[in-house]
Order: C-alpha cells, then sequence, then structure tokens
C-alpha cells in the first residue's frame, strides 16, 4: 500500500510528466486511502503545476507542454471532484465566480469553484474571459452574495479593477462581496482597487469566503 507521501508525489509527477493514466490511478488512489480531495489538489497537483511554471519559465517547457499539463490536471479533478460534493444541506451561501476578461487560465478557478461547492456554497462559475458586462449581468440575474475574480496575467489584474468600478457605477458594489485571487494577486491590490478580499490560494479561498459571509450577515 503506497502512503500519503508517495501518493501526493504521484499526483505532482504524473502532471509534470502528463500522464494521463498515472494521474487518474493516483487520484483514485488518493481517495481511498482516505487523503482529502482538497490536500490532494493542493498538495500534490498544484505543486505539479508549479513545477511545470518553473520549467516553462527556464525555457525547457513551451506552450504545448502547459496545455498538456493543464488537460492532465483537470483528469484528475474529474476523479476528485465527485467525492467532494456536499449533501443537499442549505447553501452557505452564493458565489459567482470567473477569470477575468483577456485571461484564459482557469485550472486555479475550478479548484477554487470546487472547493467551494465541497463547503456548500452554490457557485455559478461563468468561466473565463469574463467582461465586467458580463460579471453585472451575471449579478443581476442571480443576486450573489460574493462576486469572485481571478487572474493569473500581470496584464489582466487591471481587468479586476475595471470590474469593481463597474459595479460600484451599476450601483451593485454595495450589495455583494469581492474577493480576487490568482498568482499576481495581493491583499495590498485588493486593498487598492476596492475588493474586500485576496486569497493566496483555493483553502484560503474557501476561508475567506466563509468570514465575508459572516460579516455580510451581520450587516443586514
Ligand atoms: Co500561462 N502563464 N499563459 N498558460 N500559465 C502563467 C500564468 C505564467 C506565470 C507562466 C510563466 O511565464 N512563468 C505567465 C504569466 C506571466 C505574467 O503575466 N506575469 C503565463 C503566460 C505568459 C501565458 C501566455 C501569455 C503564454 C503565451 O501565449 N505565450 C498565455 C496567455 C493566455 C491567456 O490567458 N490570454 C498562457 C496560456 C496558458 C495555457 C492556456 C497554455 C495554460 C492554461 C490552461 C488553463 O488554465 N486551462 C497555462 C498554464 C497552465 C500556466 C501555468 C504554467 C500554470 C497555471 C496553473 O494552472 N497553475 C502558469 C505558471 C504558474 O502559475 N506557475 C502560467 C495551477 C493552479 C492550481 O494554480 O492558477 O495559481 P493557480 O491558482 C491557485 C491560486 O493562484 C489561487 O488558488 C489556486 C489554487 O490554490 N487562485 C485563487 C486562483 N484564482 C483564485 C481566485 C480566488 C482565490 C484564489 O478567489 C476569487
Amino acid at each position: 500500500m503506497l502512503s500519503e507521501h508517495e501518493i501526493l508525489t504521484n499526483l505532482k509527477d504524473s502532471i509534470v510528466n502528463f500522464d494521463i493514466e498515472g494521474i487518474k490511478k493516483a487520484a483514485e488512489k488518493a481517495f481511498q486511502i482516505g487523503i482529502p480531495a482538497y490536500k490532494a489538489i493542493i498538495d500534490g497537483m498544484a505543486k505539479g503545476m508549479e513545477i511545470v511554471g518553473q520549467k516553462y519559465e527556464k525555457g525547457e517547457y513551451f506552450l504545448a507542454e502547459l496545455i498538456m499539463a493543464s488537460e492532465t490536471m483537470k483528469e484528475g479533478m474529474n476523479v476528485l471532484e465527485p467525492h467532494m460534493r456536499a449533501g443537499d444541506i442549505k447553501s452557505t451561501g452564493k458565489v459567482i465566480i470567473g477569470t477575468v476578461k483577456g485571461d484564459l487560465h482557469d485550472i486555479g478557478k475550478n479548484v477554487v469553484a470546487t472547493l467551494l461547492k465541497a463547503a456548500n456554497f452554490e457557485v455559478i462559475d461563468l468561466g473565463v474571459d469574463v467582461s465586467a458586462e458580463k460579471f453585472i449581468e451575471a449579478i443581476k440575474q442571480n443576486q450573489p452574495d460574493i462576486v469572485a475574480m481571478s487572474a493569473l496575467l500581470t496584464i489582466t489584474m487591471i481587468e479586476m479593477e475595471n470590474t469593481v468600478k463597474a459595479l460600484q457605477k451599476a450601483r451593485l458594489r454595495q450589495k455583494v462581496k469581492i474577493i480576487i485571487g490568482g498568482a499576481p494577486i495581493t491583499p495590498d491590490f485588493a486593498k487598492k482597487i476596492g475588493a474586500d478580499a485576496a486569497a493566496k490560494d483555493a483553502v484560503e479561498g474557501v476561508r475567506i469566503c466563509n468570514q465575508l459571509m459572516k460579516e455580510k450577515r451581520i450587516l443586514i
């Protein structure tokens, strides 16, 4: 029987080597020996993506490898996600999530959405390349408690600011809490653009969303 450490290493290595069969097996094993899905994602697969990113920076991997690693991660998530769904209990709150306009990175955003669902949030996922107008339309339609934006590119961070401004203009800002995240995002940036919080990873993202819900209930 493989240990937790070995399975997490297998998950990480499968991402780095684009090993789709390997990731499916390792994800199944993680579930069988009771490794929490969030741990398999964050301490296994996401660590592999970090290495892939470093290899890309060093010129050892190219765009094709980034895509293959992303596909491998998605296969692993497909195995783990069904084990994370919360039951039919009353939802903790409603979250609209999306990757901002111009940005196509969705793996981190998907991890956040998965963990939020597992924490019993109702999640409306707008996908990638989401404009301020699309966020506004979705807020009007769904009346969420929280708007969650993800950005992985430094050049698309500005879209978060544009969305906050557009929400203010549409008089929707006071109705929702705003959380932002993604590799280049910092708490200082969140403060600067008028968001309520920034999360460094998906686990912190869920913790902050729970906190934001408490704040929202106090205000109501
Ligand atoms: Co791109 N890419 N990419 N890429 N890519 C990065 C981000 C980059 C850092 C690589 C590098 O140069 N080292 C770099 C950005 C540089 C910069 O702006 N500073 C980069 C670049 C340059 C590009 C292109 C421009 C490359 C090109 O075309 N020449 C291009 C842009 C396309 C576009 O978006 N318009 C591009 C394309 C791609 C692929 C499509 C090939 C692929 C994405 C596939 C997909 O997402 N479906 C890809 C990938 C895979 C990466 C890296 C290697 C990995 C990203 C990832 O999935 N990480 C990335 C390098 C890196 O990050 N080391 C890179 C795993 C994921 C679990 O982590 O997304 O950070 P992450 O999410 C974390 C946290 O950030 C946080 O929680 C998550 C889980 O813990 N989080 C949130 C994220 N969103 C959150 C929201 C929250 C809370 C927490 O609340 C709302």
